[in-house]
Formats: C-alpha cells, structure tokens, sequence
C-alpha cells in the first residue's frame, strides 16, 4: 500500500461528504497519484465501515463496468466491485429523488440471489448456478462523486463504484434453464427505447460476473454469503437521467422494472 491509515481514512470522509452533501470532487489520484489497488479498495473498505457505523446496513454486492459497453464509455478496462446500501433502494415503479444525486444515470443489470456462500478462487460459472437461489431483473441508478462523472479505475474503487441507488424486481426465476446468455433486455426512457442487449454482454455471461466477485473477494480472504442480493453489472452503457424522467426496462422472461426520477 502507498497511503497511510490516516490518508485512507481522510479520503473515505471525503467521498462520504460528496456524496451526503452532493458536491463533486476532484478524483482522488489528482492528489494521490501513487495510490494503488489496495488503497483504492482499503478507501472503499473505509468508507463502508462510516456508512455501517452511521447506521447504514449493507443489502448487497455489485460488480461494475462488466460490459464492454460500459468499458468502452468509460475508458477503462477491468470489472470492479462494491458494495449496495439500504437506503439507496428504490422501489420497483417508485420514485427516485433526483435532489439527493449529483448526476445520476441508469443502467439495466441482471440481479443474482445466493442460497449458499460462493468462494474463489477457483469460482466458475456452473458453481454460481449451483450456488444461486433465484435471478431477478434490476436497474442500478449510478452516480459518481467526481467532476464531470470523469475518473480512473482507483479513483471509482474508491467511490464505491459510483453505487448511488437501486431497483430490484420482484419476478424471482430459476437461473437453472434460464438461457441468461440469450436474454433480451429493452431499455426505454420516457417510452423511447434508448438501448438494447442480451446477458451475454456482461462478461459472456452474468454468472461470469458473480464468479469474478467471488474470486475478487477470495483473493482477499472473503466470500459471498449466502442470501447475497448481487447486481452483475449494467448490459449496456449508461442512460443519463434528470428529474422528470421515466425509466422502464424490460427483460425478456425476467419481467420489467421502472422507475421516475422526481
Ligand atoms: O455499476 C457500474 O457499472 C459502475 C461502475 C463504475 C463506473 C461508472 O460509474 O460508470
Ligand atoms: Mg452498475
């Protein structure tokens, strides 16, 4: 590691403010450009036990950037993680408070459920079948803590991957002989589809994406617990949104989602 506890502990505080006080920052390496993957991660460790200590309870995991859609627009070039927060869900057709983001955008995922721990390294597709108790259709409302939604891969570990808000259908299916691979998912803002893909664009395959968690974290001596609610990443690139908006997404067997930003 390149930064002290202090520092880590200063920059998690820092992004805790942005995001509760709704201002953007400048990203973390334009300060701390030595900062390393164990800091960017120890940063959202950091930040994550403010939240717990505040009264925050953790709902879920989330992987990002698991597209090459989302690569693409955003620059990079490798999946990260993070972690989901009670008051960030939304409702399923409910409303999402614009005042409380900086410059949110929405992006359609596929959402796992686990009915056993998955640990890596090793973790494969046919485990996290095995391991998952039902898939259901979600939306991810993102909303980086830096200026012009601009960063680097560090500086958005850090932000806890731009993890703002959430929306979990309540459909449940089996993610056994469902063809995930294949599945179609429409996303329609104010009834105007704005874009389209199937499951295999996150990593060839959404289960991909929770194996790749499941390894990110065996790597560091942890695991996905059973019962995990966990968002395996936008299937395309993200869909900018104001208040006034509509969002619908429709995933083929899954059901839909949809949300309004007031
Ligand atoms: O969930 C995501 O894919 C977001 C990952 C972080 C990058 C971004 O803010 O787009
Ligand atoms: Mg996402």
């Amino acid at each position: 590691m390149a930064l002290d506890k202090a520092t880590v502990q200063k920059l998690a505080e820092r992004l805790d403010n942005a995001e509760t006080q709704r201002k953007e920052i400048a990203k973390i390496t334009d300060d701390y450009p030595d900062l390393d993957w164990d800091d960017a991660y120890a940063i959202q460790d950091a930040l994550r036990a403010i939240k717990v200590a505040r009264g925050t309870r953790i709902a879920g995991l989330k992987m990002g950037l698991t597209s090459h859609a989302k690569m693409k627009q955003m620059g990079v070039v490798d999946p990260v993680r993070g972690f989901l927060a009670d008051y960030g869900q939304v409702a399923d057709g409910g409303e999402c408070d614009t005042a409380g983001l900086i410059h949110p955008k929405v992006e359609a995922e596929i959402a796992f459920v686990t009915k056993r721990a998955l640990s890596g390294p090793g973790c494969h597709i046919g485990a996290v079948l095995a391991a998952t108790d039902f898939v259901v259709p979600a939306l991810e409302v993102i909303d980086s803590r830096y200026l012009d939604f601009k960063f680097d891969l560090k500086s958005v570990i850090a932000d806890n991957t731009s993890a703002a808000r959430y929306v979990v259908g309540g459909n449940a299916s089996n993610a056994v002989g469902m063809d995930l691979k294949n599945l179609g998912v429409v996303t329609e803002k104010n009834g105007v589809v704005v874009a389209t893909a199937s499951g295999a664009a996150v990593l060839g395959h959404p289960a991909q994406s929770v194996a790749m968690l499941a390894n990110m974290l065996g790597a560091r001596g942890q695991e996905i617990p059973a019962g995990t609610l966990i968002l395996t990443g936008g299937v395309t690139e993200a869909v900018a949104v104001v208040k006034g908006d509509v969002i619908n997404v429709r995933y083929q067997h899954l059901g839909s989602v949809s949300v309004r930003f007031v």
